[in-house]
C-alpha cells in the first residue's frame, strides 16, 4: 500500500522484497514458508483524495482486509511475516494479530516499533496528513476515528506495550502525545550514548511479560547512507551492524510473534541494496546466526 504516503514507489516493496529472496532466506533457515499473496489495494490515482487525513477511507479498508488475513495466521498458528508498502497498515497488522491473539487466549499484545518516526501523529497534530505517520497512535485509541479499533475492542494496543527505538524524528505536537501517552520510547541518542545492544535489551525488556510481541520494523531506521529505498529517509539512522545486531537479540530473546517489513521503496534505492538488506535483518531476526557457536 502507498496511500499512506505520497511518494511512489512503496507499493512495489513486497515485489522489491520477494525479489530479494525472502522466502529463500527463510527456507535455508528451516522453515516452511507460504507466501499469502499481496492483500487488494487500490492505487492512490482511483482514490479520492479525501482532505485531512489523505485516502483515509481507503487505508481503512485496506487496514480491515489486512486484519482478517493476520487473524487466520495467528488463528492457524503461523508466524506471520507482512510486508509493506507504507507503515499504515500496520493498523491492520497489529489490530489482527492482537485482536485474534487475545480471543485465542487473552493474552495482551505488545510492539516492538523500529522507525526513525513515532508515528503517533493524529489528524490534528499531523504536519502532513498522511496515514503513514500516524499508525501507532491509531493502535492506541488516538486519532481518527476510521482507523483507531480496526480489530474490534480487543486489538487496541496499551501505550506503555509499546516500546519505539531509532526514533530521531518527531513533530513538535507529537511529542506532547508520545510524552502524555506512556510509550517506552528510545532515540538514536540513547543508542549513541548506551549502545544499540543495551537499548534493544532494555526495550525487550520492556516487553517481555506479555503474551505476544508484534516487531514492526521501518526500514528508515537504517541509515540513508546504508538503506537509501525508503519513502521518508532522515540522517544519523542505524549501522548496517547495529541493525542486524537488534535482530540477533531480538531473536535471542524469543519473544517476537510476529513482523512487518515497512517503507521499502525501490525506486529510490540508488544501489538497490534496501531490499536486500530488508530480507537480511530478517534472516538474522528469524535466527541465522553468523557462526553457529553453543550458547
Ligand atoms: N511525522 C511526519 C508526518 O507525520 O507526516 C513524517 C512521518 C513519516 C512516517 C514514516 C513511516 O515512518
Ligand atoms: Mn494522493
Ligand atoms: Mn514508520
Ligand atoms: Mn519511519
Amino acid at each position: 500500500m502507498d496511500l499512506g504516503q505520497d511518494r511512489r514507489g512503496v507499493d512495489m516493496g513486497p515485489s522489491a522484497l520477494r525479489y530479494a529472496r525472502l522466502a529463500g532466506v527463510l527456507e535455508d533457515l528451516g522453515y516452511p514458508v507460504a507466501d499469502l499473496g499481496n492483500v487488494e489495494t487500490p492505487i492512490p490515482e482511483t482514490v479520492e483524495e479525501a482532505s485531512g487525513t489523505k485516502h483515509v477511507g481507503a487505508v481503512r479498508a485496506v487496514c480491515e482486509r489486512v486484519a482478517l488475513r493476520a487473524r487466520d495466521m495467528v488463528s492457524g498458528g503461523l508466524f506471520p511475516i507482512f510486508l509493506g508498502g507504507d507503515h499504515s497498515i500496520s493498523i491492520g497488522t497489529v489490530s489482527g494479530v492482537a485482536g485474534a491473539a487475545r480471543e485465542a487466549g487473552g493474552g495482551r499484545t505488545g510492539v516492538l516499533w523500529v522507525d526513525a518516526h513515532s508515528d503517533f501523529n493524529t489528524p490534528e497534530t499531523s504536519p502532513s496528513g498522511n496515514v503513514h505517520g500516524m499508525p501507532l497512535a491509531a493502535l492506541t485509541g488516538r486519532g481518527h476515528p476510521d482507523l483507531v479499533r480496526i480489530g474490534g475492542e480487543g486489538a487496541s494496543i496499551n501505550p506503555e506495550d509499546t516500546a519505539l527505538v531509532g526514533l530521531r524524528s518527531v513533530d513538535a505536537e507529537e511529542r506532547q502525545l508520545l510524552e502524555e501517552a506512556g510509550v517506552n520510547v528510545y532515540t538514536m541518542k540513547e543508542i549513541d550514548a548506551y549502545g544499540a545492544a543495551t537499548v534493544i535489551r532494555r526495550a525487550l525488556e520492556d516487553l517481555s511479560h506479555l503474551d505476544r510481541v508484534h516487531l514492526s520494523l521501518d526500514l528508515d531506521v537504517v541509515d540513508p547512507d546504508v538503506a537509501p529505498g525508503v519513502g521518508t529517509p532522515v540522517r544519523g539512522g542505524l549501522t548496517y551492524r547495529e541493525a542486524h545486531l537488534m535482530m540477533e537479540l531480538a531473536n535471542e530473546s524469543g519473544v517476537v510473534t510476529s513482523l512487518d517489513v515497512v517503507e521499502v521503496n525501490p525506486i529510490l534505492d540508488v544501489r538497490n541494496g534496501t531490499a536486500e538488506l530488508a530480507v537480511e535483518l530478517v534472516g538474522s531476526l528469524m535466527g541465522r546466526q553468523i557462526i553457529n557457536f553453543p550458547r
